[in-house]
This record gives C-alpha cells, sequence and structure tokens, in this order.
C-alpha cells in the first residue's frame, strides 16, 4: 500500500551511526555572502528569505501565483454531532481556474462547550473523511472508497473536542491524489499542468500541492465565525508531515507546526542518510518533489541547505517534532538534531529551542518553545501524540 513504508526499505539502508559518511551542515546564521546573522532584524530581511527561496527553489517546488476562483458550499452544519458535544461542518470548496474546476471537501468539528471562536487542529487524512470516525454522517471524499471509521485511530476526535480543539480536515488526494500517474486529475491542472513532463524544474508537485491545500483551507477557517484563524494548528504525518513544515514556512497564519514522523524531506537531516535518502525518495516518489532536487541523489553534500534551515523558517512561532523510536526509516536521531539545531533561530529571538543536543529518554518530551518527543512504537499517529500536541497548543494559545 502507498502507507507501507517499512516495504520500501532498501537493504542498503543505513542504520549504522559509525557508517555516516562526515558532513558539514551549512550554517543557519551566516548570509550567501558570508555575513553573520546575529539579529531577527537579520534573519527576518536577508537570510530567511535566502533560505525559503532556495528550499522552494532547488527542493519543493514554486506554486503558480495565479489567483484561483474559490467558492464555499456548505453541505453539513450539525450541531448534535460526538454526542452532543461537537457541531460538525462539511464544506465543499470549489477551485476554478483556466476552465478547469477541482473540488476539496472540508470535514469539521467544533467544540460546543467553547462559546468563542475555537482554535483548530487542521490535519489533513491520508484514506478519506470517512475514514477517521466511525460517525455515519461523513461524506465519503471523492477519491477514495475506503471504511468507515478505518483511520479512527489516529484520530480522537472526542479528546480534542473535550480539549476545546476542533478539528479540521481534508482528504490529501483532493489537492493531489498520490501517484505519478494522476497530474491531470490534481489541483496543478488549474494552472494547466496535466504531466510530469508540464512541470518546470523548479515547479511545484504534490508536496507544494498539498501545501497549497493546507493554505488554501486557512483561506476558508479565516472566514468561519466559530474559529480562530489565529491560533490554528498544523499538523502532518510523514508525507503530510514534510508537507505541514513546508506550509508552515510558506504560509505564517499557521500559529503553530506540528511535524509527526516527516522524516527524509521533512524533519529529518540529509546528509545524515540514515533510512531513507534523497536519492530513494526522489525514485520512489517521483512526483513529491521539484525535479531540481533529483541534482542531489546521492550528493547531498551538495544540497545548499539541510532540513534544520526548513525547521528555522517556522520561527518565531512555536513548533513540535516528533519521532517514533520503531520508525528507524524516518530517522528520529536525525530529526531531533535538525530540531536541536533549528533552536539557533529562536534563539535569536529570545526564545527556547530544546537547549540540548542529547536527545531525550523515550517518551519523555522536550517542550519549550520548540519541542520534541521519541515515542516507543511504529510509524503512526497516536494518542500519546496527540495528548502532548494538545498540552503544547494549551501552553501557547490559552
Ligand atoms: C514512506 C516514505 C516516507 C513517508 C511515508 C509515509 O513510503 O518513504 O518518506 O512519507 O511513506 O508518508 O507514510
Amino acid at each position: 500500500s502507498l502507507l507501507a513504508g517499512h516495504a520500501q526499505e532498501a537493504d542498503e539502508a543505513n542504520y549504522d551511526e559509525s557508517k555516516i559518511p562526515p558532513y558539514t551542515l551549512p550554517a543557519l546564521l551566516k548570509t550567501a555572502n558570508g555575513r553573520e546573522v546575529t539579529t531577527v532584524q537579520q534573519w527576518e530581511q536577508t537570510r530567511r528569505p535566502e533560505l525559503l527561496s532556495i528550499f522552494t527553489e532547488q527542493v519543493y517546488g514554486k506554486m503558480p501565483a495565479d489567483k484561483v476562483d474559490v467558492s464555499y458550499k456548505k453541505l453539513d452544519d450539525n450541531h448534535s454531532a460526538v454526542n452532543g458535544s461537537a457541531t460538525r461542518k462539511q464544506i465543499e470548496i470549489t477551485f476554478s481556474h483556466n476552465g478547469v474546476e477541482r473540488k476539496a471537501l472540508l470535514l469539521m468539528y467544533l467544540p460546543n462547550h467553547v462559546k468563542t471562536k475555537a482554535p483548530v487542529f487542521l490535519h489533513f487524512n491520508f484514506q478519506g473523511n470517512q475514514t477517521i470516525s466511525s460517525d455515519p454522517d461523513i461524506i465519503p471524499s471523492q477519491h477514495s472508497d475506503r471504511p468507515r471509521g478505518n483511520q479512527a485511530s489516529r484520530w480522537p476526535v472526542e479528546k480534542i473536542i473535550d480539549a476545546g480543539y476542533g478539528l479540521a480536515t481534508v482528504h490529501y488526494f483532493d489537492f493531489f491524489p498520490d501517484s505519478k500517474d494522476r497530474y491531470a486529475e490534481s489541483i496543478l491542472a488549474l494552472f494547466g499542468y496535466q504531466s510530469e513532463g508540464d512541470i518546470p524544474a523548479d515547479g511545484g508537485q504534490a508536496i507544494a500541492a498539498w501545501a497549497w491545500g493546507y493554505s488554501r483551507v486557512m483561506d476558508y477557517l479565516e472566514t468561519d465565525w466559530q474559529v480562530d484563524a489565529s491560533k490554528i494548528i498544523l499538523m502532518g504525518h510523514s508525507r503530510l508531515g514534510k508537507t505541514s513544515l513546508w506550509a508552515g514556512a510558506t504560509d505564517p497564519r499557521f500559529a503553530i507546526v506540528v511535524s509527526n514522523e516527516s522524516g527524509c524531506g521533512g524533519a529529518a537531516l540529509s546528509r545524515r542518510q540514515v533510512g531513507e535518502t534523497v536519492n530513494r525518495i526522489n525514485h520512489v516518489f517521483p512526483h513529491w518533489f521539484c525535479k531540481n532536487f533529483r541534482q542531489y541523489n546521492k550528493k547531498e553534500d551538495e544540497l545548499p541547505i539541510d532540513q534544520h534551515e526548513l525547521l528555522a523558517l517556522i520561527a518565531p512561532r512555536p513548533l513540535y517534532v516528533a519521532s517514533a523510536e520503531e520508525d528507524r526509516w524516518s530517522d528520529p536521531k536525525g530529526e531531533f538534531l535538525s530540531t536541536a539545531y533549528a533552536g539557533e533561530v529562536y534563539k535569536l529571538y529570545g526564545m527556547k529551542g530544546l537547549e540540548t543536543t542529547t536527545m531525550p529518554a523515550v517518551n519523555t518530551p522536550i517542550m519549550n518553545r520548540v519541542a520534541y518527543h521519541n515515542r516507543t512504537g511504529v510509524h503512526d499517529v497516536t494518542d500519546f501524540d496527540w495528548e502532548n500536541y494538545i498540552e503544547f497548543a494549551d501552553k501557547w494559545l490559552k
């Protein structure tokens, strides 16, 4: 299946710390012309834009800037969902441009006990809206015939509602069906792209399309009277963790960014080459990153950036990166180190990063302005993960 990361573990993947080739990370706080960055102003005016454009052109790709027509249609607004504790809303979002139309179906649960606008976790789903809960009134997503409630273990809806948060989700296929043969069905078709061949070398592909989707859902959330759009916690798991980091970097409206086991091309340092590598990911998923990223296949040393610099683009907003001990394919240590190094930028703002380069014991979160945990278990989203994200959101938003 698409989600069976382990099945793709190449025989040659390295997990041995002693076999990591020696590497030097690009300096986060030095500009392209060699000037040290010592102030927030230098970071915001020079270094941050420099890094953002390298990630755009070399890693994730640009999205066309065209303004797309958008309309919202409320298909459902029910105040007695989740045993009366939540309001369920389903909104059909229609995008049209150049005579092409694409639709995304947004599912939301909002806490009835929160009388003001609610903070909301925005988290796309892998298998269709109907799979996040056994609620029989969820409208199935267009690209999925998976059974209701199939993924419910990853979506503790009651826990989220009880904690005073809303939940917003869309099946990620609505923006790009996750396959190298399905460009024509994706939102990239709005811009005239029908296949890989149409995309420029620095053009965005699936990850950029999903990140664009996260921003378009944010546009909607800004219009919803029950939502506090200044308190949106953007969360993604795995390939969608890569996406949440990229969306958080490109769209400053997201208040908090959470990366759950995002691995290669997400939170993990590429130069360590532990588990999944740049070469491997670009071969198995040629439709994810921009084509320019392929230049670095087996040449991680030539990357002008590394992933600690992506994490730093979230600053000064709260950032949570999480790993799982048995998810070695995502390189927990590489995720931890990049998170620790990103702290340099938080420090410029007078805020606390992880404040250590020693990995914490399993199931022991570090929770400053930057947070990290490595829980026991496999590649997944669990209650432990959610409980900590809720605690982190409480810490910074309440
Ligand atoms: C794997 C892939 C990872 C990660 C994962 C997932 O196949 O190698 O980069 O994205 O899928 O999304 O579950």
